[in-house]
């Protein structure tokens, strides 16, 4: 059984957000404010499903899924993209598929260290963000 990625977790470190923003064509006004932006995820499961929540002073994005079903995804307040998304355990790791417009577009989440991390995967592009549990 994976171990639980659920609760609430801050960004400690964060690598190409800009090269994964470029990716999704985000404008270089937005990006810059994305930048300077501390997230906080919260990940809880209610019932089978989980919500993910990415939480900042600047927008906020919540989603849900159940592992292993398709869902449609709209990115609401990020790039503003539909996407046909799906979530599945690979080991250790909870990875997204996106597909839509953006090629190559995903994400993975697991845990090393007590730390939680998450790639962001869009075109060519690979963000590495890394977040410490708040107690
Ligand atoms: C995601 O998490 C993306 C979460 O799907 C947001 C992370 C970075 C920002 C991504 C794209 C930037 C687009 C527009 C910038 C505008 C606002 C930035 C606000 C950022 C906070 C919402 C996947 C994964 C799911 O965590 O578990």
């Amino acid at each position: 059984m994976p171990v639980s990625l659920c609760g609430t977790w801050d960004m400690v470190n964060s690598v190409n957000l800009d090269g994964y923003m470029i990716g999704l064509g985000i404008s270089l006004y937005t990006r810059k404010i994305a930048l300077k932006l501390k997230h906080r995820k919260v990940i809880e499961k209610v019932g089978d499903r989980y919500v993910v929540k990415t939480l900042s002073t600047f927008r906020n994005y919540t989603f849900s899924f159940r592992v292993n079903e398709e869902f449609e995804e709209f990115t609401k307040g990020l790039d503003d993209r539909h996407c046909k998304s799906l979530v599945t355990w690979e080991g250790n790791k909870l990875v997204c598929i996106q597909k839509g417009e953006k090629k190559n577009r995903g994400w993975a989440h697991w845990m090393e260290d007590d730390k939680l991390h998450l790639e962001l995967y869009c075109e060519d592009q690979v963000c590495k963000q890394v977040f410490k549990r708040v107690v």
